[in-house]
């Protein structure tokens, strides 16, 4: 009986998994907005041409189903990243990172957690002229990840990140 239903439940789950491989986004006429790549056990939908503010960026990831994109861990940033510069797209991106309700206090805006202190590049987070407090995954050293505090006004590419469970859950 156990067994049975151990057996089950990892088809159960390998199906779901092969059913999220592939993940995008789509409108109310299943038209498909955006393609999410699987990177690790994320999914992300990178924006490089389109450059916005952080609050249009962060509009056009709502849209999307999805939020800017969280780094949980160095291990995120390090396969993100290892993503962007495989693919030539290392560049600079808004993250969901912020310090716009508290200075000094940078947290994703996604689930209020703070940012690691690890992510940052050395010297930052500076609020630089006072007018810091979005945070972008940046390109300052060539190919080597880390995060910087920006003026949110400022318009760069960014990064949507959707969770597998919560979009599968949706039926897509
Ligand atoms: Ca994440
Ligand atoms: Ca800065």
């Amino acid at each position: 009986m156990i067994v049975k239903l151990t057996g089950s439940t990892s088809f159960l789950v390998t199906l779901l998994f092969s059913l999220c491989e592939n993940v995008a986004a789509y409108d109310l006429h299943h038209k498909i907005l955006a393609p999410f790549v699987k990177i690790g056990g994320g999914y992300y939908f990178i924006e490089r041409n389109l450059q916005k503010n952080w609050f249009d960026a962060y509009e056009s990831c709502r849209r999307l189903q999805a939020e800017l994109i969280t780094l949980e861990t160095e291990d995120e940033l390090r396969l993100v990243s290892k993503y962007l510069t495989q693919n030539n797209i290392f560049d600079r991106y808004w993250t969901s990172g912020t310090d716009l309700s508290e200075q000094g206090k940078h947290v994703w805006f996604s689930n209020g957690q703070p940012l690691s202190s690890q992510l940052w590049y050395s010297g930052e987070p500076n609020n630089k002229d006072k007018k810091e407090h979005c945070d972008e995954l940046g390109n300052r050293i060539k190919d080597k990840p880390g995060m910087n505090d920006l003026d949110c006004n400022s318009k760069i590419g960014y990064i949507c990140e959707i969770h597998s469970e919560e979009h599968c859950s949706h039926g897509h």
